[in-house]
């Protein structure tokens, strides 16, 4: 009995030291578990994290550099276009490099101006000594005078407006019309005329989308005529634009009528412009020869008289 009880301690202690060892093999093993698991953890968290923290980091640099880049493009693009270093001025304000009356519209593109020595560019009228006193009987709008001794038109403003008013319809002979326009004023008015107008200052006006065609070719006769007022009839008399001695504008060619800009062309216009009487295009004065003045995009010769 003592024998059997002898080994019954035995197996127990043996036992009891067996269990000992499995439990420090899993206490080892945990650990090595922890340490794998944590240095796994570590290792995938740190990965995020760093992927996180570049992506966030490119992120802010890219931006900060966008930010920076374009500034700085900004800036020197800014200063090209208010640069034009290509432009000479001269001393009227139709051709001085700068937008006079603040519209936008500079020079040759601001609708008050009908040629290079036009010397008002917020007004219709041209503050040219001896211009600007047609009332009733009209001559070649672009040559910087009055009178039509030395360019062969005359014309009654009747013949181009589209209603005569009465105080001038006295002594307006319809039939008068068609025979006014001859071979000789078109050969002295026509390669002047701003393209978009005729000979005598019917012209197709447009302003934000809108287009009217109004005579502006003697101010006495509309002396509130203006940009702002160009769709108020009874300020701005509507005319019909003389095809004969004239440069229409169809802006569905892509040809610019007074007041436009590439912008308002239609999109297959690619932001260019043709002319109508197939002059050279120009964006400015510079793209022109001297002899020539950049009206609405088309460079048109300047009167040598
Ligand atoms: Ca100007
Ligand atoms: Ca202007
Ligand atoms: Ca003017």
């Amino acid at each position: 009995m003592k024998k059997i009880n002898i080994f019954i301690m035995a197996f127990a202690l043996v036992f009891s030291f067996s269990g000992c060892d499995d439990d420090s093999s899993n206490s080892e093993n945990n650990a090595v578990n922890n340490v794998t698991n944590n240095i796994t953890n570590n290792t995938t968290n740190n990965v995020t994290n760093n992927v996180t923290n570049n992506t966030t980091n490119n992120t802010t640099n890219n931006t900060t550099n966008n930010t920076t880049n374009n500034a700085t493009n900004n800036t020197t693009n800014n200063v090209t276009n208010n640069t034009n270093t290509n432009c000479v001025p001269t001393e009227w304000e139709c051709s001085n490099c700068i937008d006079d009356d603040g519209d936008g519209y500079i020079d040759g593109f601001d609708p008050g101006c009908s040629s290079a020595t036009d010397r008002l560019e917020g007004s219709f009228e041209t503050d040219i000594p001896g211009d600007d006193t047609n009332l009733e009987i009209l001559d070649c709008w672009y040559d910087g005078n009055s009178g039509g001794g030395d360019d062969g038109c005359a014309i009654h403003v009747c013949c181009v407006l589209e209603t005569c008013p009465e105080e001038l319809a006295g002594g307006f002979d319809p039939s008068s019309c068609e025979e006014s326009v001859n071979q000789d004023c078109i050969d002295n008015c026509l390669p002047f005329t701003v393209p978009g107008c005729d000979c005598f200052g019917c012209c197709t006006v447009c302003v934000e989308g809108v287009c009217n065609d109004i005579f502006i070719g003697a101010p006495r006769v509309a002396p509130d005529c203006t940009q702002e007022t160009f769709d108020d009839p009874e300020l701005c008399p509507t005319c019909v634009v003389n095809e004969e001695c004239g440069q229409p504008c169809h802006p569905e060619d892509c040809e610019l009528c007074p007041g436009m800009t590439v912008d308002d062309l239609p999109d297959y216009c690619n932001e260019s412009n043709e002319c109508p009487g197939g002059q050279t295009v120009c964006e400015a004065q510079v793209d022109c020869t001297s002899l020539e003045y950049c009206s609405n995009g088309c460079c048109i010769p300047v009167p040598s008289k």
